[in-house]
């Protein structure tokens, strides 16, 4: 057995799951934990849980990570069964370790957690079914919603400066100058358009400055592959990747969606001729998450919503591009050049969407009330 299997099976035996250890392998498509389906057994029956390897060099406080899972969670499965709904599916919900922890460090210091296997439910790369999406808009704008009551000054700053755009354009312009694996010149035509993009990237948090626009707790990472869709009801389930949950802006929330699930192809597809916004898409969401958050936000963060989904997408383009240039060391990726192509694809989407900006606009008119 290879270090990392060895690593694994010590942590997959640290936490207080059901009977024996059948098998742990790899799960799902996320781009910075390493996720793993673990299988047990005891008297015939199967017990499945998810157990993860957090990236400790993207999360530098887990503590203080794991703190707000365990806070959100907790505060999600007591309204969920206010509600009456099932909490062992309608939320994460965290194993202890054998010694009652949340997470475990590993003899070599990785850290680990474990969750229950949500079962009979979908994560999509790619909108499948239109009716998927707005069952998305509608649960990340309740998620809102909930979350509104949460104590913000509990949360844990997971990654600081997280959607700040402009800090990030900062430390892209870095890697450029820097360019340590020598591709900057190759990537001059996707160099100069986030160059020529740089002015409105600081514009939320001026907005917030002036107090225009409020500061929220929100989720911060909220891709289709991020919610649970049930399989039976088609109703969205579960938002899950509680890892970024931190003070944010509705607007990014909304934009990242809009980002991942609006585009008419995948984030890391080569064809650019099949990349594009789908505005029957973005209208679908804009009505989910206008209903979901049920007027709660401000006439500033709906007047802004387009503008949040054209930054989100391209700041990931921005980042996708950092990170090629710095050597692919925070995203995982699968072949060569595949933070480029994600890059490129954000770009190509930036672009239509300022094609169809009035379009945007009028959609999200038509949803204000
Ligand atoms: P990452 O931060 O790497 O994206 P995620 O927490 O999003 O990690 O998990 C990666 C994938 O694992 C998800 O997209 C989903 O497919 C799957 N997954 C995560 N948690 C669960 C769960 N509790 N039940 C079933 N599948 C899950
Ligand atoms: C990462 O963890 P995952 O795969 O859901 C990233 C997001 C990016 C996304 C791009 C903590 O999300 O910010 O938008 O990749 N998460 C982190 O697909 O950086
Ligand atoms: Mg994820």
């Amino acid at each position: 057995m290879s270090e990392k299997e060895v690593r694994k099976m010590e942590a997959a035996e640290a936490f207080a799951v059901k009977g024996q250890v059948k098998s742990c392998e790899p799960y799902g498509s996320g781009h910075i934990n390493l996720t793993f389906r673990l299988v047990c057994e005891e008297d015939g029956q199967e017990y499945v849980y998810i157990l993860q390897q957090m990236n400790h060099d993207v999360f530098r406080d887990i503590d203080g990570l794991m703190k707000n899972v365990k806070g959100v969670t907790s505060f999600l499965r007591r309204q969920i069964l206010e509600n009456h709904g099932d909490p062992d599916r309608e939320t994460l919900n965290l194993v202890p370790t054998k010694d009652g922890k949340d997470y475990y460090q590993d003899s070599i210091g990785n850290y680990w957690r474990a969750y229950l296997f949500i079962d009979r439910a979908t994560c999509y790369n790619l909108v499948e079914k239109e009716e998927d999406f707005y069952q998305s808009g509608k649960a990340f704008g309740r998620f809102q919603c909930l979350l509104a009551d949460y104590p913000a000054d509990e949360l844990t700053e997971t990654i600081p400066d997280f959607h700040n755009t402009a800090a990030r354009f900062l430390t892209f312009q870095k890697a450029v100058e820097e360019d340590v694996m020598g591709r900057a010149a190759g990537v001059q035509d996707e160099i100069r358009f986030v160059r020529e993009r740089e002015k409105d990237m600081s514009l939320a948090y001026d907005l917030q400055k002036e107090g225009r626009l409020p500061l929220r707790v929100s989720h911060n990472d909220t891709k289709l592959n991020n919610i649970m869709i049930d399989d039976a009801t088609g109703q969205a389930l579960c938002i899950i990747d509680l890892d970024t949950i931190m003070p944010g802006f509705s607007i990014f929330d909304y934009g990242d969606s809009i980002r991942f699930g609006a585009n008419t192809a995948q984030e890391d597809e080569r064809d650019l001729s099949k990349v594009s916004l789908s505005l029957p898409l973005f209208e679908i969401y804009t009505r989910g998450f206008l209903e979901g958050s049920e007027g709660r936000l401000t006439e500033t963060e709906t007047d802004m919503l387009p503008y949040g989904a054209r930054m989100m997408t391209l700041e990931c383009g921005m980042r996708f591009l950092t990170d090629y240039l710095q050597g692919d060391t925070y995203f995982h990726t699968s072949r060569e050049g595949h933070n480029l192509d994600r890059c490129r694809t954000q770009f190509a989407l930036v672009a239509d969407m300022e094609r169809k900006w009035s379009q945007m606009k009028d959609i999200v008119k038509k949803y204000q009330g």
